[in-house]
């Protein structure tokens, strides 16, 4: 079958009229594996059936792009020119990618230093002019917020509401999957709360069950959690080094209407659950995209989620290789030897 696109597939979901033209990059689609080995090892012999839903795998390797195509859609539709947002770096590299298809022009601002090094490197490839100000996220994003009420430009961080429409496909693509009905279950990780929102009005639309959400926060970036505002936040999953979350009232309510739960999980944790997706079940992601994955294990392990013959879902939002410097920073230096069969035959065992 072909895929175009998300808007395409679900176009009677979503509220663009049947001629509009789209901007697509073939988004979604992401498969959704089952994790059998990964069940067992967090919840031994309890028939938890868990799925990783790869949304790495979408064209630039983040969630993302599925709000993304149905925001420079809507750009293009009002007539933008120009697109601005702020960024922990996947949303950037995503509109910079949708920006250049659509001949827009693309401003990203991102925290100095914070930023990991796959994502400047594609934000700049699809030429966007990348800003990095000596500030936080928050403070990019209250920047972005105000331009765009004085300037012709066009606010694309998940405050737009064009960005929720498209990720809501991911609830519907999940809910095919699995052969049309919800999950038990459905975990990730929240940083400025827009794909929790979404996810949880998708799943209402498509009228097919609806999950429990289980959100995590990094515990040094977690205002949802305390219930405060974290002026200086911390975690080595820079993707959701948030602490003021522009959808923080919507993923309220979107635990309260689920009966959900949101938790801290430590940056520890967060890398545990990261080495475990890869060591155990090969799926390499961002560090940020293992939150789902710890927040689930953690709520196990302290009996707040029973996970006995429960299906659960775990959000991996961004690509291994966004953060190549964490996964080597992680990892022991690779084995030197010289280049003959007798090293390698020692080395073998050895
Ligand atoms: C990999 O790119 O906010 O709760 O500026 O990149 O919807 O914010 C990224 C967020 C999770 C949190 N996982 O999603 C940005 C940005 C990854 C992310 C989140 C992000 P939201």
């Amino acid at each position: 079958m072909n895929w175009n696109g998300v808007i395409h597939q679900y176009r009677h979901y979503l509220p663009f009229p049947d001629n509009m033209p789209i901007i697509s990059l073939n988004e979604g689609n992401t498969p959704l594996i089952k994790a059998d080995r990964l069940a067992e090892l967090i919840a031994p012999q309890a028939n938890l059936q868990l799925y990783l839903k790869y949304e790495g795998l979408n064209p630039t390797g983040s969630f993302k792009d599925r709000g993304m195509t149905a925001a420079i859609t809507q750009a293009v539709h009002e007539g933008a020119d120009a697109v601005i947002c702020a960024s922990t770096g996947n949303t950037a590299a995503s509109a910079a990618a949708y920006a250049a298809r659509a001949g827009l022009r693309c401003l990203v601002l991102v925290p100095e230093g914070k930023i990991a090094r796959g994502k400047l490197a594609a934000s700049l490839a699809y030429g966007a002019e990348v800003i990095s100000i000596d500030g936080s996220f928050d403070d990019g994003l209250e920047m972005v917020r105000q331009i765009a009420e004085r300037q012709p430009i066009v606010l694309v961080n998940s405050i737009n509401p064009w960005r929720l429409e498209g990720q809501k496909t991911g609830a519907f693509e999940i809910v095919d999957q699995l052969g049309g009905d919800a999950p038990d279950w459905h975990c990730l990780p929240v940083g400025n709360a827009g794909n929790i929102t979404a996810y949880w009005m998708g799943y209402k639309q498509y009228g097919k069950g609806r999950p429990r959400i289980l959100g995590g926060q990094a515990a040094g970036s977690a205002p949802i959690v305390t219930g405060q505002v974290v002026t200086k936040p911390e975690t080595i999953a820079t993707a959701i080094r948030i602490g003021n979350p522009a959808r923080w009232r919507q993923a309220l309510e979107a635990l309260d209407e689920s009966n959900g739960i949101i938790t801290a999980v430590t940056d520890d944790d967060i890398l545990a659950s990261w080495n475990l997706l890869a060591k155990t079940e090969g799926v390499f992601v961002e560090p940020a995209s293992a939150t789902g994955l710890a927040a689930l294990k953690q709520q196990i392990e302290q009996g707040s989620i029973d996970p006995t013959n429960k299906t659960a879902v775990c959000i991996l939002t961004g690509h291994g290789l966004k953060d190549p410097d964490t996964a080597v920073g992680q990892a022991s230096p690779p084995h030197t030897l010289p280049a003959t069969i007798e090293a390698l035959e020692a080395y073998l065992t050895q």
